[in-house]
């Protein structure tokens, strides 16, 4: 027994210093029964470069990231809840936003709040749950070094994120709708639209590891950027589309998955897998300027499972293009109308590769090289499989023993590994899955799983976002902050 309590003794202390130790890179804590009670008053006391751990318990507050350097932790509880803040659908009120106007021409200027706020440079923001924001979930405008990990975000009234950087890293986060307050209209504002996460005018962006899904509009959402990569990440039941790329110059996207399910509103159709658009740039953007392309953008080892349109392009003007585009190696299986669908007239250039494609065909443009690509079933585990929300594995879509596509793909330049990070043989297989590949970086057959939301109060009925005009602030009334807004805008 005395040996039993000394052994335990010992246990508890160890744990009791590993604790310390975590403790003492915080150099402030927030938390019930810490130094502070609100996040907010520990970033106010912290200097630039320290850390603010916050202990788990619901924040109803806005926060304002402010201090050059801070990173901003959340200290998970024992049953590894994250800490939560949670707006209820009443916060923000007002303008967050001290950093930089958003660009001119777009309606970005009515939406400038959210329920964490960057206002400078360096900083980090690492394991929250963050929820019912009235407004966005994140925001950051002409910033540079900005790091967004291990996030649940959910059920933001207007588009999730807006994240305006130079050198931007959003890892292992969710972003999920599972409330649309807007009405699905693509005529108005961007109060309407709600997509997930916005990158517009960044340079830099590194997406790895995200689930989004079920907002109205855009899911992964990179536009007017360079230097771009998204990986790992899933996008599924976005009902305008899951992926985008416009005006993106320098863009890989791989190792995705892209899907619906026969979940939907009433209604609502499918969208695109993936969609390269190019529309016309509003002006000062910040990392696109004025290029009207997209351009370098490598669409590899995805999986694309019953979309409306696997990879699909659109323009405003058909002189803008689509330069350089190369897919291969993607597995696209059933989508409902085209499996990539660029417009014949224009010229377009790339190639389309050792994709393996289930159930529809290619449309392609003038300089689009389409050869090596595989147009029946090759002997999967599953094609007829569907997906359902918040499935990741992709198991019934994997490479039957015997298949026809193993060591049959062409050999492209660049392509070593495949969806699940594993290391490609000499004979590269068609599709987004190497048959006994080797080295799996992302394990065998499963992914990283991002966080998804916890917190399960019941939600008020749900105010519908309005379309009044003098509704600055699209909170639903016409009040003083309204012509605050205005005041501020029109001086900005
Ligand atoms: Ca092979």
């Amino acid at each position: 027994m005395l040996k039993k309590i000394i052994i335990l003794t010992i246990l508890v202390t160890s744990i009791f210093v590993v604790k310390d130790v975590k403790a003492e890179e915080c150099n402030k804590k927030v938390g019930p029964g810490k130094q502070y009670p609100s996040i907010q008053e520990g970033i106010n006391a912290a200097s630039i470069n320290q850390t603010v751990c916050v202990y788990y318990d619901t924040y109803n507050e806005t926060v304002n990231i402010n201090k050059n350097g801070l990173t901003l932790l959340g200290m998970s509880n024992n049953q590894g809840k994250k800490p939560v803040i949670d707006g209820e659908y009443k916060l923000p009120k007002g303008s967050l936003l001290e950093k930089g106007d958003f660009p001119s021409g777009t309606s970005y200027g009515y939406v400038r709040y959210a329920l964490v706020t960057f206002n400078a440079n360096n900083t980090t923001l690492d394991n929250f749950e963050i929820t019912r924001s009235r407004g966005r979930v994140l925001l950051a405008n002409e910033l540079s070094n900005i790091t967004v990990k291990n996030v649940a975000g959910s059920n933001s009234r207007k588009n999730s994120s807006f994240l305006r950087v130079k050198n931007l890293k959003v890892i292992n986060t969710s972003l999920i709708s599972t409330n649309n307050f807007a009405p699905f209209t693509r005529d108005s504002n961007e109060l309407s639209w709600g997509a997930a996460i916005n990158t517009r005018g960044s340079k830099g962006v590194l997406f790895d590891g995200l689930i989004v899904a079920k907002t109205w509009g855009e899911g992964i959402n990179p536009l007017f950027s360079s230097d771009v990569i998204v990986k790992n990440s899933v996008s599924y039941d976005n009902w305008r589309l899951n992926m985008y790329s416009d005006n993106i110059i320098n863009g890989l996207f791989e190792n995705n998955l892209s899907f619906h399910t026969e979940q939907r509103p009433k209604g609502m159709p499918k969208s695109d897998g993936m969609v390269l658009r190019v529309e016309n740039a509003a002006g000062g953007q910040g990392g696109v300027e004025s290029g009207n392309v997209n351009k370098n953008i490598v669409i590899r080892n995805n999986f694309f499972i019953n979309n409306s349109t696997a990879i699909s392009t659109g323009k405003q003007n058909t002189n803008y293009k689509n330069e350089n585009i190369q897919i291969y190696n993607n597995t696209i299986i059933n989508p409902e109308i085209k499996a990539i669908q660029f417009n014949r007239g224009d010229n377009d250039t790339g190639f389309v590769k050792g994709n393996i494609i289930i159930g529809g065909i290619i449309q392609g443009s003038t300089g689009l090289n389409i050869k090596d690509n595989l147009y029946l079933d090759p002997g999967l585990v599953d094609a007829k499989a569907k997906m359902t929300p918040g499935q990741t594995n992709v198991g019934n879509y994997k490479l039957k023993s015997g298949s026809s596509a193993i060591n049959k793909g062409p050999k492209i330049s660049g392509l070593t590994k495949d969806y699940f990070g594993c290391l490609r043989d000499s004979k590269p297989d068609y599709g987004a899955y190497e048959f006994g590949g080797t080295n799996c970086d992302r394990g065998n057959g499963t992914i990283p799983t991002p966080p998804t939301p916890t917190l399960t109060i019941q939600d008020p009925t749900p105010t519908p976002s309005t379309n009044n005009k003098y509704d600055v602030t699209g909170d639903g009334v016409v009040d003083i902050m309204d012509i605050v807004d205005l005041i501020k805008y029109i001086f900005r």
